[in-house]
């Protein structure tokens, strides 16, 4: 058994026992009440389910395994003469609840590099699309020609226990984890590169190999990948990716099937595709106004303009925070310190002042403060990284290591099937006497 699989399978086998303890000694302590407004507006707030992996301040904004955004700069490791964390770093702490060592970090990169062979049916699935189909639906059928792989699903029709389930899951999740840097850049090169691929490079970590084989060589753009591969990663379990990973797992679906499904989830404009609409907006913006150097003026005009026409404007609000994101933040300290004289990044500092005071003065908006996606296409853009419809495919490429490390912890666990109670609306009206 592998290092890091050893050390998962002692952890689960204390954590289970505790969950056990909890839930025979506590089941009937109530912890939260459901009042209408939730019930009609997308459940928000309600504390309805377990993950472990990182958890949600409104205020502070996300922590993975209790450390923030600038704690895991500080303490994971980094690639040799590296600026930023290796993902592979948050995935090992995420999983085992310990930061790991350089050498821990380096077997994982190793393992994972030995793992991603990516059998040919699944290039030849993907090359059945026509090359106008979105990149990330070209994801998710890739993920999905993967899917005859999954231990787990073989296992299980070899009558597998349910003892262990966590040990396939770490595997598929594990052998998924390897391959998708392959599959995304293969996606990329084919879409935008008159398929020139470039094979991967196992002497380099999971995100500067995934980096080089989009055809980035820029040591700081590597550097970026690691960021963002790092803080995209996991964002508790309520949003609507890791919710559906979380709920299409509960009932025994494998890693392949599950992320699949949470992929489609990422796929949606109020979800990770706001990372290529905030672009998309912000060159619309460009070429309406006419400059790259728009007045704080022509800003608020544009804005008030989007909003009069009845859309969103993207990379801003979120269902649970209440000030800056984080991630943001990050993305922000990143250009300051790489990145000089940008003019696209710099439109994205000015929206960042004369956003929020608009969206604060519309009454209904609850976070008028950008999000993750308000920064990303930016930083990639400056790198000469332009094609905006496929940004999401970097977004899930992160948000697998948080949401699979999830699902091991979900059958160590053995949490049951997901099945919450719906209700009517002649149901509600009975209850408040409408
Ligand atoms: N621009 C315009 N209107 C906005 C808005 C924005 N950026 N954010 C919220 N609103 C509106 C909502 O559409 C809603 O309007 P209605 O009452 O007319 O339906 C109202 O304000 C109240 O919404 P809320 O409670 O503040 O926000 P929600 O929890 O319902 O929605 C989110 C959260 C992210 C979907 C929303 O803020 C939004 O649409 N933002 C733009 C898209 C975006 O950036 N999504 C990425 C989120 C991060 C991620 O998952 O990657």
């Amino acid at each position: 058994m592998d290092q890091l699989k050893e050390k998962f399978r002692k952890l689960a086998e204390v954590k289970k026992e505790e969950l056990k303890r909890l839930n025979k000694e506590f089941s009937e302590v109530q912890i939260d009440t459901v009042n209408v407004g939730q019930i009609i507006g997308g459940m928000r707030g309600i504390e309805a389910m377990l993950w472990d992996t990182s958890s949600l301040d409104a205020d502070e904004g996300i922590r993975f395994r209790g450390y923030s955004i600038p704690e895991l700069q500080a303490k994971l490791p980094k690639a040799e003469g590296g600026t930023e964390p290796l993902p592979e770093g948050l995935f090992w702490l995420m999983l085992v609840d310990e930061i790991p060592t350089e050498e821990e970090v380096k077997w994982l990169s190793n393992e994972w590099s030995k793992r991603s062979i990516v059998n040919d049916s699944v290039f030849k699935a993907i090359d059945a699309l026509s090359i106008d189909t979105h990149p990330m639906t070209q994801f998710t059928v890739a993920i999905m020609a993967m899917q005859s792989n999954s231990i787990f699903a073989a296992k299980y029709d070899e009558g597998m226990s349910k003892n262990d389930y966590w040990d396939v899951m770490y595997e598929d999740s594990m052998n998924l984890i390897a391959k998708l840097p392959v599959v995304a850049a293969y996606i990329y090169r084919r879409t935008f590169h008159a398929g020139k691929h470039i094979p991967s490079d196992s002497n380099l970590d999971w995100g500067g190999n995934y980096a080089k084989m989009l055809g980035y060589e820029n040591e700081d753009f590597k550097n970026l990948m690691r960021l963002y591969l790092t803080i995209h990663a996991d964002h508790e379990g309520g949003n609507a990716s890791a919710h559906t990973v979380h709920l299409v797992g509960s009932t025994l679906s494998d890693a392949y099937l599950s992320l699949a499904a949470g992929m489609n989830a990422l796929a949606g404009p109020l979800h990770g595709l706001a990372n290529q609409e905030v672009i998309k907006w912000i060159f619309e913006l460009i070429e309406e106004l006419g400059t790259t150097k728009p007045s704080k003026d022509q800003l608020r005009k544009y804005i008030n303009d989007t909003l009069a026409s009845g859309k969103v404007v993207p990379g801003y609000g979120h269902a649970v925070l209440r000030k800056p994101d984080p991630r943001f933040t990050a993305q922000k300290l990143f250009a300051e310190q790489f990145i000089k004289n940008d003019d696209i990044v710099q439109i994205v500092w000015d929206l960042f002042e004369v956003v929020p005071e608009i969206l604060g003065g519309i009454g209904k908006i609850k976070n008028p403060w950008p999000n993750v996606d308000a920064h990303s296409g930016a930083l990639l853009v400056h790198y000469g990284f332009k094609e905006y419809n496929y940004y999401t495919v970097l977004f899930g490429v992160s948000r697998a290591l948080g949401v699979l490390a999830a699902l091991c912890w979900d059958r160590a666990l053995g949490l049951s099937l997901e099945r919450p109670k719906s209700v009517t609306t002649e149901y509600l009206k009975k209850v408040v006497n409408f």
